[in-house]
C-alpha cells in the first residue's frame, strides 16, 4: 500500500500517518524516488513519516550528515551507520545504508566487531549523550582507547529525550528535568575532553545551530584515520525547553549562538531569547576542531587491511 508523506499543515488522509508524531514536509508516494536535494535521495521513504518532534536539533544535524555524505557518495552501499537507543539514534533508520539499530549504549562495540569484520566499511556511529555517555559510557572510552577507525558522532542535547526528559550526565547544573524536579546539582560531562583523555585521535565539537560548520567538522571526522569523535550540541524541544521554559526551537538555536565567544557580539543587537532568571544559562563552550593527533589504530596493530572506498 502507497505511504504518503503529507506537509505539515495538512490533515493526513486516513491511515497515512500510522507511525510518529512529527510530519515529513513533502507529498512523496511511497517507493518513489523523491524529485528534491540530492541528499534526500539518501532517504528511506518506506519509514516515513519520521518520530521527530518540530524544532528538534536532531533533524537540522542528520540532514547536515545527509548532505556531506550526498558529496562523498555516489550510493552508500559502502557506508555502516551503527546506533543504539534513543532519539537521536533513531535517525538511522532514515537512512538508505547498511543500517545497525543495536541495544541501548552499545553502538561502539557493534560497531568494533563490524569494523575488524569488514575494514573495507566507512562505519559511522550515531549516539546520544545518555546513549554515549551513560550507559555506554564505557564503551565510548574504550573505543578511543583502542583509536579504532570509527567515526562517532554524539547528539548531545542535555537530557534523554526518547523516555520523557531524565537527567542526563550531560545536563547542566540547575536546569530542570523529570528527575531533578528542584535542578541539577550535578556537574556534567564534558564530552570532548573525555573522549580526548581517553585517547581519541580526532576531536571536534559542532552545533545544531551552524550546520555548516557541522558539515566540515563532519567530513574532516570521516577523512581522519583513528577514532573520530565529534560531539554535536542539539535541542530537545519537547522536554529540556519545555520544562525549562526556553521557548522555541528557534530560541533555542538563538541561545546556542549566544553561549559561543565568536558570535556573542554579532547577536548582541538583536532580539534574542531572554534569559530568564533563576533558569540555567548554557555555558560557553570551545567549537571546532578540539584535539588532532596520529597514531596507530587497532586494525594497523592487528595488521587488518582497511582500504576504504
Ligand atoms: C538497557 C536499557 N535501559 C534503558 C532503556 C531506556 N532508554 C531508551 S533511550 C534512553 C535514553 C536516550 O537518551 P539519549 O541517548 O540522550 O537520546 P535522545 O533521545 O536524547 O536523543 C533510555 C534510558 C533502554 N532502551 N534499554
Ligand atoms: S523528544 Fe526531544 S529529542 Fe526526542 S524527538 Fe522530541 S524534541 Fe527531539
Ligand atoms: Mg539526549
Amino acid at each position: 500500500m502507497a505511504l504518503e508523506v503529507v506537509r505539515q499543515e495538512t490533515a493526513p488522509a486516513p491511515g497515512t500517518l500510522a507511525r510518529g508524531r512529527a510530519h515529513a514536509r513533502e507529498v512523496v508516494p511511497a517507493g518513489q524516488p523523491p524529485a528534491a536535494s540530492d541528499e534526500k535521495r539518501l532517504l528511506r521513504y518506506g519509514m516515513m513519516p519520521h518520530m521527530l518532534c518540530p524544532g528538534c536539533g536532531h533533524g537540522i544535524i542528520f540532514e547536515a550528515m545527509l548532505r556531506v555524505l550526498a558529496r562523498r557518495y555516489e550510493t552508500l552501499d559502502d557506508v555502516a551507520f551503527v546506533a543504539g537507543i534513543g532519539c537521536s539514534s533513531r535517525v538511522v533508520g532514515y537512512v538508505d545504508a547498511c543500517t545497525l539499530h543495536t541495544t541501548h549504549g552499545r553502538p561502539l562495540t557493534f560497531a568494533t566487531g563490524l569494523k575488524l569484520a569488514r575494514p573495507e566499511l566507512e562505519v559511522v556511529v550515531v549516539t546520544g549523550d545518555g546513549d554515549g555517555l551513560s550507559i555506554g559510557g564505557n564503551h565510548l572510552i574504550h573505543a578511543a582507547r583502542r583509536n579504532i577507525d570509527l567515526t562517532c558522532v554524539l547528539f548531545n542535547n542535555e537530557i534523554y529525550g526518547m523516555t520523557g526528559g531524565q537527567l542526563a550526565p550531560t545536563t547542566i547544573p540547575g536546569a530542570y528535568t523529570s528527575t531533578s524536579p528542584q535542578g541539577n546539582h550535578e556537574r556534567p560531562f564534558d564530552a570532548a575532553a573525555l573522549a580526548e583523555a581517553a585517547g581519541a585521535t580526532f576531536v571536534a565539537r559542532a552545533q545544531s545551530y551552524r550546520a555548516r560548520e557541522f558539515e566540515e567538522l563532519f567530513l574532516r571526522s570521516l577523512d581522519h584515520r583513528g577514532f573520530s569523535f565529534l560531539e554535536v550540541m542539539s535541542d530537545c524541544t519537547e522536554y529540556f525547553a519545555r520544562t525549562n521554559r526556553l521557548g522555541s526551537g528557534a530560541d533555542l538555536l538563538i541561545s546556542q549562538a549566544r553561549a559561543e565567544p565568536a558570535i556573542e557580539e554579532d547577536l548582541a543587537g538583536r532580539p534574542t531569547l531572554q534569559d530568564v532568571p533563576a533558569r540555567p544559562v548554557r555555558p560557553v563552550m570551545s567549537m571546532g576542531v578540539l584535539h588532532e593527533s596520529s597514531r596507530q589504530t587497532l586494525e594497523e596493530a592487528m595488521g587488518i587491511s582497511g582500504d576504504r572506498p
